[in-house]
């Protein structure tokens, strides 16, 4: 069985955000998502949240390409979660680009182009006019 993992926020979920979800879970036949916590948000990745870590998880798990959903606690756990839970590939949007090359020591390292004309920014945005 081919296991994927990708991380995120998932906050105001898009159809940009299913379609990494959708592309993520062709490369294998298992995907975890390592849905960013709502301290590891504010803490680390200065981003507020309209939805809580408890509701992000349940929209999560109810989408058809999740297998599971774990936390994202830290930017380090990447490599004790690829070696957990066997990940053979690790994927995320092309905004990341290089970054995490490093883990391609222990698994493939796939970036996938975002869904360019969507963001939860965006929706916050055009909701505000
Ligand atoms: N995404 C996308 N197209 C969009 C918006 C998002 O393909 N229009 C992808 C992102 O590239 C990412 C995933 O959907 O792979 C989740 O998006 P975010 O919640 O914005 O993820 P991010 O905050 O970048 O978190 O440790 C890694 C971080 O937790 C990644």
């Amino acid at each position: 069985m081919k296991r994927v993992i990708t991380y995120g926020t998932f906050d105001l979920l898009h159809y940009g955000h299913i379609n990494l979800l959708r592309r993520a879970k062709q490369l294998g036949d298992y995907l975890i998502v390592a849905l960013s916590t709502d301290e590891f948000n504010r803490e680390m990745k200065h981003k507020t949240c309209y939805f809580g870590y408890a509701q992000r998880k349940e929209l999560v798990e109810a989408i058809r390409y999740v297998d599971l959903v774990i936390p994202e606690e830290s930017w380090e756990q990447k490599k004790t979660d690829i070696a957990l839970y066997h990940v053979d590939t690790f994927v995320i949007g092309d905004d990341w680009k290089g970054k995490f090359d490093f883990l391609k020591e222990q698994c493939e390292v796939v970036y996938l182009p975002r869904t360019k004309e969507i963001s939860s920014t965006k929706i916050k945005q055009d909701l505000n006019h």
